[in-house]
């Protein structure tokens, strides 16, 4: 790998460089390396879960980002629990290769880790069942800063919450919005209105073509026009 090819630790430094993070909730070990073959030299983060890891296990997840190095690999740990054990799990994750850790919003900024050398992402709202999430919104929003997390997840599905978002976090943070495709937001939506990046999970892994389906997707996401998604 070259200098100019070394992956960033920091998710901040890709936005714009790539705007779809395919999620690989896959159920069969092989399909993780095959998807990743699938995409090598265009993906640049992708998203993987307790599905990941109970797939593959962390020895298989650690080899899946060795094999992948160029690949920004951020796990969606939708962490909930005391400061103290959130710590111990990110740390883990970190030791293994992982960039960045999704967690919950809501625990609270006392429970929100610390951890060298990882993005920390909140998540403030939900693509489903969210409303008591959406009720502590501006509270999930104000704490990004304080606890220097890295930014947050909001559903594509709710446009004027990724607008708010942005308007009080300024461009310094990223918004990551799930819900695209097979949830049933239009690609280049969520970004038409503010996020950086949309998640993409069965809409890619389930096409007939994986790599036609990000290449299609990213086009889309990168002209993205508000005009498409009223
Ligand atoms: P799909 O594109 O197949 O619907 O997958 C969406 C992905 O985004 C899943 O990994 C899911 O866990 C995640 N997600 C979501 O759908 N809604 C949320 O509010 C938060 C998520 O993390």
């Amino acid at each position: 790998m070259t200098a100019e090819e070394e992956m960033t630790d920091r998710i901040v430094d890709l936005k714009g460089v790539s705007r779809v993070i395919p999620a690989l909730d896959l159920t069969k070990p092989e399909r993780y390396w095959a998807l990743m073959r699938e995409l090598r030299g265009l993906v640049k983060i992708v998203k993987v879960s307790w599905v990941t890891l109970l797939t593959i296990g962390p020895e298989g997840l650690r080899k899946l980002i060795l094999d992948n190095s160029d690949v920004y690999f951020l796990m969606d740990a939708k962490l909930a629990d005391v400061n103290f054990i959130n710590g111990l799990i990110a740390g883990r994750l970190r030791e293994i290769g992982i960039r960045g850790v999704i967690m919950h919003g809501f625990v609270g900024s006392v429970n929100v880790p610390r951890v060298e050398d990882l993005d920390l992402i909140l998540l403030a709202s939900m693509t489903s069942g969210g409303e008591l999430y959406d009720a502590n919104f501006d509270y999930v929003i104000k704490i990004v800063k304080d606890v220097n997390a890295a930014g947050v997840v909001i559903g594509g599905n709710k446009p004027n919450l990724i607008a708010r978002a942005r308007a009080i976090l300024g461009s310094g943070y990223v918004i990551l919005s799930p819900g695209i495709g097979a949830q049933g937001v239009k690609p280049g939506c969520a970004i038409a209105h503010g996020a950086d990046f949309e998640i993409v999970g069965r809409a890619i892994y389930e096409s007939s073509n994986p790599r036609e389906a990000f290449i299609r997707i990213e086009d889309e996401a990168r002209r993205a026009d508000i005009n498409r998604c009223k």
